[in-house]
């Protein structure tokens, strides 16, 4: 009975800390971009958590590695080819988590400047609806065996 109490209290206070940390704000996370060759093409890939009761919405990004940076949308085409659609914005809904990941929405660099290999890191601004410029230094990973489980290897 006693043990069944503690742990109550400790979820509560988990709880509770959690409530606490919750930014109020749009913050990246899981972060990598797919490491490309010099005047080919590479994405980036991230999760942006609205944590504010307003939404807001990603209304593009900019890097020194490419000559343009767009917004993506990959999908199956109806002849089951995956077709990359520029999108003029990625909505982020108040208080959720919008994934950027391959196969769907992603931030796309067009045009290297420079080789991007895993072990790189690439400077990459995002621009928002209604707030501040937010600047991420991405780490450059090998998109093999990136694929559905792929992202394991980096969480806690
Ligand atoms: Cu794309």
């Amino acid at each position: 009975m006693k043990k069944i109490f503690f742990s109550l209290i400790l979820t509560s206070l988990l709880l509770a800390a959690c409530g606490a940390n919750m930014p109020n704000e749009v913050a990246a996370k899981d972060f990598w971009a797919r490491s490309g060759m010099k005047d080919g093409n590479s994405a980036a890939y991230m999760m942006l958590q609205n944590g504010t009761d307003a939404d807001d919405e990603l209304i593009g990004a900019s890097s020194d590695v490419a000559q343009a940076v767009e917004l993506h949308l990959s999908q199956m085409k109806a002849d089951g080819t995956m077709e990359m659609i520029q999108q003029q914005l990625i909505s982020l809904p108040a208080g959720k988590m919008t994934e950027l990941k391959p196969g769907s929405y992603h931030v796309m660099l067009i045009g290297l400047t420079r080789d991007l290999k895993a072990g790189d890191e690439i400077s990459l601004t995002l621009k928002f609806k209604n707030r501040a410029d937010l600047s991420l230094t991405i780490p450059v990973k090998d998109a093999e065996g990136m694929g559905g489980g792929g992202m394991e290897g980096h969480m806690p």
